[in-house]
């Protein structure tokens, strides 16, 4: 499936010629029928003998509608260029040529019409005039195909052609993000809104839910159509009609666009290539009012050029477009810029960037993924797919990360674990980029939140309070000139116990439960908190904290004053 749109001079014979390979008239207004003169696009499709498929998108030839044929060539995948042998190559000829060029359009065959109506050196005459004007441009090596639509002269041919020019184009891409440059919007029906344009980048089901742009208005896939035929599901690279669910059909117009939500950056600003039409008889500065015809729509544009104040005329270069409302683009979209006051076409070009980071004055774009992370140091891989338009993989965490931001936050994380020294660093006061780098450093070891070099001595088993501890198990002395964040620490790991605002060696706890299950096989109704302080030699103002240490690891439990065995007392030793 291959969507071509015709070029061509106005009256060379598109129009005619579509009808003529589909059975379709592709003028589809009674103003058109009456005038012989295509206005808006025409849409026709036809299966070749080979099975192959086909939609064609007639544009107008005649200068007045040339935005009509901006809005129908951006998505096509090739071209049916028409001369007339009666008139020769002429100025519409060469501007949709230009516009093709820089719209990247590079596959494409060139029907030589109305050919019954000269004779033969006429024809040889404009076939070689075509020859002269096609070269050096993606046309140059393509098919010239003589025909006459009314006689049915050539027309196999040119149907054998447009089948080997099929063979040898790339069909549309399917990189699941699929994107509609609406063309035409109406009401259907009994159906509601319907909007038709070329589909490119990934499929679209029934009942998808997607979003209109500008705006970001919610939007449902009632029915799909391609071709009038109803389908469950259109790949990309073809016509599509689709039923909404959503939005009237007043509210939708040509160069809205329909994507899925989160799948791009929507962009008001963007920094692109420009190459200037050496046609042009003037610079091109951030003077003039220019309009960037950007998928099906036309958009005022402001612009400046990057790196000089102007570009000469065929000139190439680097601009900055500003845009009156945000579109989803992504680097490689292509526009074409026209000047509005002289209603002519200037040049084209290539989206590069969609979200400039730098200023105008020292922005140098180009299609790196390694220049747009570079500017931005740290980029979450999901913002870099919607830069770039293609998946990226994380890197560290959830970012892609410049190789000289990654080493600058790696030292200072470096230097944070050794700062922090054998007790280690708190990883929970990092911020979310230190932690991802924390976690790819080797010779870092996490344990319960706190990183530290593996080799670092834990210089805590050693702390004089422990040693004071168990020296006085039961009369403790308060953690005087203990560091606070060192105390922490040595109760989180265990080493000390803390209760009520007294602290224990673990030790004082092992202890008095041997003495109080010696105590209790003797007395199992349970002992009172008096006899209790006076065996293990303490006073009440140390007993109590401790007993909750006891009552709290299940080594006694409380019955009104007394003590009684808990759960995990331990078996009183058997000589006793
Ligand atoms: N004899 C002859 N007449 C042709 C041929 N192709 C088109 N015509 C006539 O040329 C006139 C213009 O044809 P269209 O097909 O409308 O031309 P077009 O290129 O679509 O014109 P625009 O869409 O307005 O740019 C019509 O009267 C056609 O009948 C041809 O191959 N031979
Ligand atoms: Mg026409």
């Amino acid at each position: 499936m291959h969507v071509v749109s015709t070029a061509g001079h106005v009256d060379h014979g598109k129009s005619t010629l579509v009808h003529a390979l589909t059975g379709i008239d592709p003028d589809r207004f009674g103003e058109e029928k009456a005038r012989g003169l295509t206005i808006d696009l025409g849409f026709a499709w036809v299966t070749l003998a080979t099975g192959r498929q086909l939609a064609f998108v007639d544009v107008p030839g005649h200068i007045r509608f040339i935005k009509n044929m901006l809005a129908g060539v951006g998505a096509v995948d090739a071209c049916l260029f028409v001369v007339a042998a009666t008139e020769g190559w002429k100025p519409q000829s060469e501007e949709h040529l230009r516009i093709l060029e820089l719209l990247g359009v590079r596959h494409g065959l060139v029907a030589l019409t109305k050919v019954a109506v000269v004779d033969d050196d006429h024809r040889e005459l404009a076939r070689l005039d075509v020859a002269d004007h096609v070269a050096g441009t993606f046309l140059e090596d393509a098919e010239v195909v003589a025909v006459d639509a009314p006689t049915g002269q050539g027309l196999d041919d040119l149907r054998a052609a447009l089948d080997r020019l099929l063979v040898a184009t790339p069909t549309a891409a399917d990189v699941g993000r699929p994107r509609l440059w609406v063309d035409r919007s109406f009401a259907a029906k009994g159906s509601g809104t319907v909007v038709t344009g070329t589909l490119t980048g990934g499929r679209v089901a029934v009942d998808d839910e997607l979003v209109l742009v500008p705006g970001s208005r919610p939007v449902r896939v009632r029915a799909l159509q391609s071709h009038q035929e109803a389908l469950p599901e259109v790949g990309p690279g073809r016509r599509v009609a689709v039923n909404l669910v959503g939005v009237a059909h007043v509210d939708v117009v040509r160069g809205n666009s329909l994507v899925r939500a989160g799948q791009w950056h929507l962009t008001r600003r963007l920094d692109a290539s420009l190459s200037v039409l050496a046609s042009l008889d003037h610079e091109v500065s951030r003077r003039g009012a220019y309009v960037a015809y950007l998928g099906s729509g036309e958009r005022p544009a402001r612009l400046r050029v990057l790196g000089s104040s102007a570009l000469l005329p065929g000139e190439a270069g680097l601009v900055r477009l500003h845009l009156a409302e945000a579109l989803p683009l992504v680097p490689g979209d292509r526009f074409v810029l026209r000047e509005t006051g002289r209603a002519e076409t200037v040049g084209g070009g290539e989206v590069l960037d969609v979200d400039p980071v730098l200023p105008a004055s020292r922005a140098r774009p180009d299609r790196e993924t390694a220049r747009v992370v570079a500017e931005r140091g740290w980029v979450e891989a999901a913002v870099l797919a919607r830069l770039t338009g293609v998946a990226q993989v994380a890197q560290v965490g959830r970012w892609i990360v410049d190789p000289a931001a990654l080493a600058a936050t790696r030292v200072t994380v470096e230097r944070a674990v050794d700062d922090a020294g054998p007790l280690g660093l708190d990883v929970a006061a990092l911020g979310p980029r230190e932690r991802a780098v924390l976690a790819t450093l080797d010779d870092v070891e996490i344990d319960a939140g706190r990183a530290r070099r593996p080799d670092a001595v834990d210089p805590l088993v050693d702390h004089p309070y422990l040693a004071a501890l168990q020296a006085s198990p039961f009369t403790p002395p308060p953690p005087e000139g203990v560091d606070r964040g060192e105390l922490r620490e040595l109760v989180r790991r265990g080493l000390v116990l803390a209760s009520d605002g007294t602290w224990f060696a673990p030790s004082a706890i092992d202890t008095a439960a041997q003495t109080l299950a010696g105590l209790l096989a003797e007395q199992p109704d349970g002992l009172t908190v008096a006899q209790i302080r006076d065996a293990l030699g303490t006073s009440r103002k140390f007993l109590l904290p401790l007993l909750a240490l006891l009552d709290g690891q299940g080594i006694t439990r409380r019955r009104g004053d007394l003590r009684v065995a808990g759960p995990r007392l331990p078996e009183a030793y058997s000589g006793r």
